[in-house]
């Protein structure tokens, strides 16, 4: 079977562990990964949620932090700031840095981010196709009014430094507009059997990769199932700040307005936590095959139930 997932970072790439625990060897699972998040920082190009897929997959991952390597240290980031050089709000531990280097050389080579993609998996190994949603650049920018007056801050500024304290008041995905799909993306879409939109942020994560055009065509014509889970649970995250994100879009923080905002020319099925059940109704009345089943992903085994879960919704819904 070949699956195709559209991810953002921690939530996407938990999800597709176990996904990756319930598919077999005769299985092909592409995933479109999110690079609206990307940024320039200490010279160096950053992807946070393409790192954070393929260290999560390759079993180089921060477990608990859920970015970032694992057993990290920081002497590079403190000899930075000893030259006073920041930001100092945003962590690349030494492996880490390592990791960017490679990407910036290899794009300053004229290579495209998707071959650097590749290339980085090749040490990764990380069990599926990684691809960038797109080689050009695309920037999240989120629009805030603090003590400084109103102005539009990178995403990463708005997460990290300012841990989405104040309100956003629009979220404008830079460059999306002219934005290409990177190569095989639109191939694997219209190839796919499953489609899958893991619990990754339905606006800054999904949204950015449904905003690059043709994408989002790709999907809602593809005759393959596609079946969305739910990250918001008991009308809040579950991890993340993605009420922030939503409220910005005029979406209210449940599961059920989620499927809404996805759309029945999206989606095919959703998965709501079972807290959530009242939702099925709702969301079946607009038309998506909708169940309930836990959506905690607390654990290998919960992850992967919940990976069936939304294999088995796909097989339902293809009738
Ligand atoms: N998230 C943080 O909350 N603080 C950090 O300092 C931080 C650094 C970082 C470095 C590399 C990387 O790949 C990811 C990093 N993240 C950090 C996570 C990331 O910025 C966000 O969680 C995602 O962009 C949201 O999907």
């Amino acid at each position: 079977m070949r699956i195709v997932a559209l991810a953002g970072g921690i939530g996407g790439a938990r999800f597709l562990r176990g996904l990756k625990d319930v598919t077999g060897p005769g299985d092909e699972i592409t995933v479109i990964g999110n690079t609206a998040d990307d940024i320039h920082l200490f010279g160096l190009k950053v992807c946070p949620d393409l790192d954070t897929l393929m260290y999560t997959l390759g079993g180089g991952i921060h477990e608990e932090q859920g970015w970032g390597r694992a057993d990290e240290t920081w002497s590079i980031k403190n000899e930075m700031k000893a030259y006073g050089v920041g930001p100092e709000w945003f962590g690349l531990g030494d492996k880490d840095f390592a990791t960017h280097i490679v990407r910036t050389q290899m794009l300053a080579a004229g290579y495209p981010l998707s071959a650097v993609t590749e290339a980085l998996c090749e040490r990764w190994q990380p069990g599926v196709r990684l691809l960038p949603m797109s080689d050009d650049r695309v920037e999240t920018h989120v629009r805030i009014t603090d003590e400084d007056g109103t102005r539009a801050v990178h995403f990463q500024e708005y997460w990290v430094k300012l841990h989405a304290a104040v309100d956003a008041e629009a979220i404008i995905p830079v460059g999306a507009d002219t934005a290409k799909p990177a190569p095989g993306v639109l191939e694997a879409l219209a190839a796919a059997d499953v489609i899958l939109l893991p619990p990754s942020n339905p606006v800054v994560s999904i949204g950015t990769i449904l905003a690059v055009p043709g994408i989002r065509q790709a999907v809602s014509s593809s005759s393959a199932p596609v079946v969305g889970l739910s990250g918001i649970v008991g009308g809040a995250p579950v991890r993340g700040m993605a009420d922030r994100v939503l409220a910005a879009v005029g979406v209210e923080a449940t599961a059920a307005a989620v499927a809404l905002h996805y759309s029945s020319e999206l989606l095919d099925g959703w998965l709501v936590d079972t807290t959530d059940a009242d939702a099925v109704g709702p969301v079946e009345a607009a038309g998506i095959a909708c169940r309930a089943v836990p959506l905690l992903m607390d654990s290998p085994a919960a992850t992967a139930a919940m990976a069936r879960a939304a294999l088995e919704l796909a097989e339902q819904v293809r009738g």
